[in-house]
């Protein structure tokens, strides 16, 4: 069974030095270490704001991760805030908590400070002491921590000792004076190991056991004896029966020694039972006497037995007699208890709202006899008669398992399975089986009506023979089908390994020529066209004109340099001899970029001698 809080999983927390060291050695590791007072100043005051910062968030993160783990005591089941409150005080570990938030919030703003302080630094020294201030500043807040921390630790260490209980499952509890026996018990009915001994106060905390009763899981609580007293003098031991009873939803059980071996009279223990009374409420409650076997509850006096009675009278309460020491009522008293709680469990949910949604889903099927005819259940008369199996029963009936164990138990024994047969004389059950029989083969006799089987087959053959079954129906091929056919053939072959090669060509990793080494020059281009039986002059002639026209293009990007000016005549010139060609060969278009690209230029020379 698993406790909703995993009180056990907190992070173990540092001491205030400790704490300090885990700090400061991160920054020391994490962060860059080498500095020197040439750099630029701008690269000394990040080394160091990076160091502070880090050490700031190193400590915001180590805090939060203390303030996270810790359970807050308002989001908890009552029963455990109680039972904190009690073994811990909620003051104390309020403030303790508290003051891990403050520090928190100091070391944050000292971070930031220092950060802003640090952005002013004009040298390596004056910034690394900003930085040593800050680191000082930011351990002097984290050391004044140290008896929080320390109280933590302790906490964190208590909290996991902790029983897992569960405050919502069904839950026994066992609760009574001190050395009335209640642990005892608990050992009898659970698998939980409880220290047991002959004074009072053994048990000192609350102890949880598990056990089963009607296919169900069971925790039951082993509580601290209580003495009657009022409630602002109990200690903390008994302080947490208090919380247990007052918090959990459980079966009361409790305990009460008539034999007065405890220490206590049974006066005391009927008082306790009326102070603790306002706990019980809304529980089913069983009043349990328990060493009987030194004490009978019928040889009690008889004031102390009408103590008794007026308790079982008014209050409800089941009393029942056990003794740990003779088992006597013990299981009577565990089911009793249990069957009390499923009762009363059952009955708060009847109140309940959600009953009522189940109750539609739940559809119970009665049967309705279909005549008078009584039909009573029947136990054949052999299987009536049959003796009980017992295994110490030397005359008993062997089972397969018995002889097993009896011939060498498993992988040596075989299980006899002729001894099953079932045969005219049983006697045969043990003969060997011969292959061959006065010279006839025995298996031949087994299917007594094989030769007219066989007969019936070759019956059949002859008449599907006659009828030309088997005749071939395949022609012959001519000669033209042949060549059709081959052809197919070699087209399909064809195909295929074009197929291939394409594959082959196209394989994803082959080296990639960059564009330029794949040289094709105009010439190529003329001698592909004639090839193929076109006329390559005109591609010849345009794609001279683009040329030209990129090397204006060119120029232009030349022009943009800071050596314009120096270029621009050169520039001139070629322009013009470009534009001459231009004319030449007619081209309009070329001459309309080029125009347009003279005149930017122009443009742009004038705004740079501006
Ligand atoms: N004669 C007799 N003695 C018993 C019986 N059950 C328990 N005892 C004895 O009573 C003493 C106290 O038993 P515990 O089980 O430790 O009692 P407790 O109520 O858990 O005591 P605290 O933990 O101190 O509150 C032990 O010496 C037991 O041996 C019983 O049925 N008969
Ligand atoms: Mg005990």
């Amino acid at each position: 069974m698993t406790s909703i809080y995993n009180f056990k999983k907190i992070t173990p927390v540092p001491t205030g030095t400790d704490f300090l060291d885990i700090i400061l050695s991160k920054t020391q590791r994490k962060t860059p270490t080498v500095i020197h007072a040439n750099f630029a100043i701008s690269r000394i005051r990040n080394f160091y704001m990076r160091k502070v910062k880090f050490t700031q968030e190193n400590f915001d993160e180590r805090l939060k991760g203390i303030l996270d783990e810790f359970p807050k005591l308002d989001d908890i089941h009552p029963f455990y805030a109680d039972l904190m409150n009690v073994l811990y005080d909620k003051d104390h570990y309020k403030l303790a908590l508290g003051q891990m938030n403050t520090a928190r919030h100091l070391i944050d703003q000292v971070g930031k400070d220092y950060v802003r302080l640090l952005k002013f630094g004009d040298s390596l020294y004056r910034c690394k002491q900003l930085k040593k201030a800050a680191l000082g500043r930011m351990a002097t807040i984290m050391r004044r921590q140290k008896d929080s921390l320390a109280y933590l630790e302790q906490v964190r260490q208590h909290l996991a000792r902790l029983p897992s209980i569960d405050p919502n499952t069904r839950t026994l509890l066992v609760c009574g004076y001190p050395n009335v026996g209640k642990s005892s018990f608990m050992n009898k009915i659970t698998r939980a190991d409880v220290d047991v001994q002959p004074y009072a106060f053994t048990t000192k905390s609350l102890f949880v056991g598990h056990m089963d009763y009607k296919y169900l899981r069971w925790q039951v609580i082993d509580t601290p004896g209580i003495l009657d007293h009022p409630l602002e003098n109990r200690n903390t031991i008994e302080m947490q029966s208090i919380t247990a009873l007052a918090h959990l939803r459980c079966a009361v059980l409790y305990f009460v020694d008539l034999s007065e071996r405890c220490g206590y009279s049974i006066k005391e223990q009927i008082a306790l039972f009326h102070s603790i009374k306002p706990l019980f409420a809304n529980k089913p409650v069983l009043l349990v006497v328990n060493k009987i076997d030194a004490m009978k509850i019928e040889d009690i006096s008889t004031e102390d037995r009408a103590l008794l009675d007026s308790i079982v009278e008014n209050d409800k309460v089941e009393l029942l007699g056990m003794s740990c020491y003779t088992d006597e009522g013990v299981m009577n008293v565990k089911q009793s208890a249990c069957d009390r709680l499923l009762q009363s469990r059952v009955d708060a949910k009847m109140k309940g709202h959600k009953i009522n949604d189940i109750l539609n889903k739940i559809h119970l099927t009665q049967p309705v006899p279909r005549d008078d005819n009584p039909r009573l259940p029947h136990i054949p008369t052999a299987a009536e008669q049959k003796p009980k199996y017992d295994p110490k029963d030397p005359h008993r009936v062997m089972l397969e398992r018995d002889l097993e164990a009896a011939e060498g138990g498993a992988g040596v024994f075989n299980v006899d399975l002729k001894k099953k047969y079932m045969l005219e004389n049983p006697e045969w059950k043990y003969d060997v089986i011969p292959e061959i029989w006065e010279g006839k083969n025995v298996a031949d006799f087994i299917d007594s009506d094989i030769q007219e089987q066989l007969d019936e087959l070759e019956r059949e053959e002859e008449r599907l023979e006659a009828e030309g079954f088997y005749q071939s129906e395949e022609e012959e091929m001519n000669s033209e089908d042949e060549a059709l056919e081959a052809t197919a053939d070699a087209i399909t072959e064809h195909t295929r390994l074009t197929r291939i090669t394409a594959r082959l060509k196209t394989t994803k990793n082959r080296p990639m020529l960059p564009k330029t080494a794949i040289k094709r020059n105009v010439s190529d281009m003329s001698d592909h066209l004639e090839k193929m039986g076109l006329d390559s002059t005109e591609a010849r002639a345009r794609s001279r004109g683009v040329k030209r026209a990129r090397s204006v293009s060119r120029g232009e990007s030349i022009a943009r340099t800071a050596s314009m000016a120096r270029q621009s005549c050169a520039d001139q010139d070629a322009q013009a001899l470009v534009l001459e060609q231009a004319w030449q060969r007619q081209d309009r278009l070329a001459v309309k970029e080029l125009h347009a690209v003279v005149e930017n230029e122009g443009r742009r020379k004038k705004r740079f001698w501006k």
